[in-house]
């Protein structure tokens, strides 16, 4: 008989048996086991030494006596960073594939705006034939709060559309495809230069309303905001109250709450493109590529190649 990796891997999640025909696939040793539903896990989180998931009941949690490595599904874990039933000495990776993705996503709502797309599926509706003189992207200021593995992404397709590229992170060293960094203390520095403001923040207890009513002042007229990280990083009754005045626009994917509650006037405001929570979406062969590569690395018994870093919060 084939032997097995003697590592059992748990799979919690709606989606767990196509995580599991990919990764069987790819990993035919490793032993898996996928469950969708609470009953189904139950007798199979004791022996797990490896969950793939993204969210789990605390209760099946704390029955996985054999943990020794949580690999999330997300890319943003605050909701798992402090769990008490993933103890320190237990591996916590993240997924990194998601920028591509979420950098197509910003790029579709830039161009969007600057070639006016909403107003010519306006006017073919009503047979209006009218050529405006498009924006151009070229010379135009990108700024990105966060240049994490999605922020980098970002920058260098601002850098494809001869952009200027500024960036913020919370260690202002350079990066790759940004023409200047800034530190966490001179936001209100770079918020006024940028024609677009993109927030890939993840949620820390530093970032959490690490934009408020004085930095959304600060932004020039006529700028867009798009908010692809986390809602909480933004004060969004500040956010609200601007974006009343029209002064700017906003795409925001996600929000303080989601679903976003019906009875937000997010909802109802023409310069504010609501989707939800969708900028990156779990697809589960890029996933699984990156898990396997862990993999490979952990069974080496090498550094995993997309730690948490639980100091940090990300
Ligand atoms: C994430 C998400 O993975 O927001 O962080 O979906």
């Amino acid at each position: 008989m084939e032997s097995r990796d003697n590592h059992p891997l748990l799979i919690y999640h709606t989606n767990a048996k196509l995580y599991g025909e990919i990764l069987s696939k790819r990993l035919p040793k490793l032993e898996i086991c996928s469950a969708s539903q609470p009953e189904e896990a139950i007798d199979l989180i004791e022996e797990a030494e490896i969950i793939l998931t993204w969210k789990i009941p605390d209760e099946l949690l704390k029955k996985a006596k054999n943990l020794k490595w949580f690999a999330s599904l997300g890319a943003g874990n605050e909701h798992l960073i402090h769990n008490p039933f993933i103890p320190e000495y237990v591996l916590f990776t993240k997924v990194t594939v998601y920028g591509e993705m979420m950098a197509e996503y910003v790029f579709a709502y830039l161009l969007y705006f600057c070639r006016d797309l909403q107003k010519y599926f306006l006017d073919q509706r009503h047979k209006i034939w009218e050529q405006r003189r498009p924006e151009r992207l070229r010379g135009k200021v990108l700024g990105i709060l966060g240049l994490g593995s999605v922020g980098k992404e970002i920058a260098k397709r601002g850098r494809q559309f001869g952009m200027d590229v500024l960036g913020l992170k919370r260690t202002p060293e350079s990066v790759e495809n940004v023409d200047q960094v800034f530190g966490p203390q001179d936001l209100k520095k770079m918020i006024p230069l940028v024609n677009y403001l993109i927030v890939a923040l993840p949620l820390t207890p530093e970032t959490n309303h690490f934009i408020g009513e004085r930095e959304l002042s600060l932004l020039k007229e006529g700028t867009t905001l798009i908010n692809i990280g986390r809602g909480k990083t933004i004060d969004e009754r500040a956010l609200s109250k601007i974006l009343r005045t029209k002064r700017i626009k906003a795409v925001i994917d996600v929000f303080e709450e989601e679903p976003l509650p019906p009875e937000s006037e997010l909802w109802d405001m023409e310069n504010v493109i609501i989707t939800p929570h969708v900028s990156g979406i779990n697809l589960p062969e890029e996933i699984c590529e990156e898990f396997v590569k862990n993999y490979e690395h952990w069974v080496r018994k090498e550094p995993l190649l997309t730690l948490v870093d639980r100091e940090k919060g990300y």
